[in-house]
């Protein structure tokens, strides 16, 4: 078993969830550790039955902790995680920092476990809308080669963490007064809007947000050729991101074939049936684990092309979810267990 498991990040939204994943799910260890910025350090945290106090993340907090698991801001995790790696521990990193460095691997259990084994030092955990497309994309790669992915999505606002919940909630309880509201989360209000912009500008028009899907697609996918189409809309749903893809693949897959390849991959739940107005929504996503696929059908616009409507849990599967289940991956192949 691991002998020493630091939660970076523990109090946060995403930490607050791993928390709770690790009080579900055994993964075994005989000492957790909980760290959080200064702010948030000294407090107590209740876990496995026994009280623990934050500790404060320092540069040299790592010594003899042999796995870390870390939510944090992009600049942390550069300037933290580098330290956790030279005290000799692995680091799941749910960050967006290290996810396309050279020589870090970029893992989704369900479809790249081998990365996780083959890797050194640090494991980066991808963004929540890649995350539930590549799971999804993965069956119809392996049958019949994705060629092209056109993707918009549907994103909640907790992906940006306790403050979109918050501003969301305050936001729609002042329209529907008529009051406005100072909107700081997000650039626009979110309350009765939609905002097509998630991340700042990155290149050719498409929003850092946007590009994450491009790049971490095809890293996951370790194929390089795949193009993506992407466009990040954030709407004011409260938990779950949803998204509408359109794969073209190499052959044609038929929707009863796609039907199939999603029902046998581990971690994919489908749900579809449009006569009895049954499909995946956020309502009934949230909370859970898995990656819910529906409205599958053929794409009229080209012979060999599939549209499908794919929701997930953006804090769970899109991130703390795939994080745990990468420490488990690692528990699993060094310890058995
Ligand atoms: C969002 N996907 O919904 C973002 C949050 O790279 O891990 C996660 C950002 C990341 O705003």
């Amino acid at each position: 078993m691991f002998n020493t498991v630091a939660l970076v990040g523990a109090t946060g939204a995403v930490g607050r969830i791993m928390r709770q994943l690790l009080e579900e799910r055994p993964l075994p260890a005989k000492t957790f550790r909980f760290l959080a910025s200064k702010r948030s350090a000294g407090g107590t945290i209740t876990f496995r039955g026994q009280d623990h106090q934050v500790e404060e993340l320092t540069k040299d907090c790592f010594a003899g902790t042999d796995l870390v698991i870390a939510t944090t801001p992009d600049e942390i995790a550069r300037d933290y995680l580098p330290s956790a790696v030279e005290a000799g521990a692995t680091v799941i990193d749910e960050s967006g920092y290290w996810r396309m460095k050279e020589g870090v691997a970029l893992v989704i259990p369900e479809v790249n476990p081998q990365d996780a084994i083959n890797a050194k030092g640090i494991i980066a955990s991808p963004n929540c809308s890649t995350t539930q497309m590549v799971v999804a994309l993965k069956p119809l790669h392996d049958a019949a080669k994705v060629k092209r992915v056109v993707v918009s999505t549907y994103q909640a606002v907790s992906g940006i963490g306790l403050s979109g919940t918050k501003e969301l909630e305050e936001g729609t309880h002042m329209h529907l007064h008529g009051q406005p509201y100072n909107y700081t989360a997000f650039k626009h209000p979110i309350a009765f809007n939609c905002i097509p912009q998630i991340g700042g500008e990155k290149e050719a028009g498409y929003t850092s947000e946007e590009m994450k899907m491009v790049y971490e697609t095809r890293k996951i996918l370790g194929d390089e050729s795949i193009l993506v189409c992407p466009t990040c809309v954030r709407i004011p749903v409260a938990n779950c991101h949803s998204e509408t893809i359109a794969v073209e693949t190499e052959r044609p897959i038929s929707p009863e074939e796609a039907r199939g390849l999603f029902e046998s991959f581990p971690g994919i739940k489908v749900v579809d049936d449009i006569g009895s107005s049954m499909y995946p929504m956020p309502l009934n996503s949230t909370g859970s684990d898995l990656v819910y696929v529906g409205r599958i059908r053929k794409d009229l616009s080209h012979p060999n092309g599939l549209s499908f409507w794919c929701v997930s849990d953006n804090l769970r599967k899109g991130a703390a979810t795939n994080a745990i289940q990468i420490a488990e991956l690692l528990a699993k192949h060094r310890f058995g267990k």
